[in-house]
């Protein structure tokens, strides 16, 4: 199903923010209001731009509603994020069912598979949305697509042993048709990124076509030796919200 909410009032940020910002605030907010229950106790925390929006919100739902709370990381930028905002920080070790998280993620299609990793976390994200009770997206109205691939050209994020890459990254350009595969390499080209769990990132373009069927792309390349996980989140998440450009949110189920 899909929705679209009335405008949120913000007075705080009103202005403040760009229209990008501000409709992944909307976003975040709108999900907080709406899953982040009083009753719940623990709680998975995503990565990227985003979530910081939703961590302001649960922060203003106060220290009383916070104060027996504990929130899980994705990886490091998500572990930073809880510590800074005076939150309670758990392990997923000691919490292996979360009440719900909330995550960003890079395009979101109608069924709600996603693609994520643009910031090379998927693997502990996809441990933290498979943990949790309930798992949901807050995004921005670009990451609203009908197929996966249709603004995020820059592939599927793929996390690979170091020892494997080179092997993978035949597989997908001979065998899985994917031909401009690539090892994501850090800025000014230092080397390749290393994920929290010391492995490396392929990012993976596949035709519009063949995303149409996200579950089976993963499927594929999930089974190749060596790889550790694929960005694709497929019939994971329970709900997602867009910011729109015109400050109401979209909700799909
Ligand atoms: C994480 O943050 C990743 O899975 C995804 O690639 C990225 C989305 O970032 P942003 O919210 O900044 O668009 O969720």
């Amino acid at each position: 199903g899909s929705t679209r909410l009335k405008p949120l009032k913000s007075p705080i940020q009103e202005g403040k923010l760009s229209v990008i910002e501000r409709s992944k605030q909307l976003a975040a907010w709108t999900a907080v209001d709406e899953h982040v229950l009083p009753e719940y106790r623990v709680i998975g925390i995503g990565s990227g731009s985003t979530v910081p929006y939703v961590v302001e919100r649960i922060v203003s739902q106060g220290a009383e509603a916070n104060k027996d709370r504990v929130f899980i990381p994705t990886g490091f930028q998500s572990k930073e994020l809880i510590v800074s905002s005076g939150l309670s920080l758990g392990d997923v070790d000691q919490y292996p069912t979360i009440d719900v998280t909330l995550d960003g993620a890079d395009e979101v299609d109608t069924q709600l598979n996603c693609i994520k990793g643009g910031g090379a976390c998927h693997l502990r994200e996809k441990v933290l949305a498979e943990a949790a009770t309930t798992f949901i997206l807050v995004a921005d109205y670009r990451k609203n697509v009908e197929y996966l691939g249709t603004n995020f050209k820059a592939g599927v994020p793929i996390e690979v042993v170091p020892f494997a890459y080179a092997k993978v990254l035949q597989n997908l350009h001979q065998v899985l048709n994917s031909p401009k595969a690539t090892l994501r390499m850090a800025v000014a080209k230092a080397g390749p990124v290393v994920s929290d769990n010391g492995n490396f990132i392929i990012d993976a373009p596949f035709d519009v076509e063949r995303m149409k069927e996200p579950y089976k792309i993963m499927a594929q390349i999930k089974m190749l030796t060596g790889v550790v996980e694929v960005g694709l989140f497929c019939h994971m998440a329970r709900a997602a919200y867009f910011g729109n450009q015109d400050g109401s949110v979209t909700a799909k189920w």
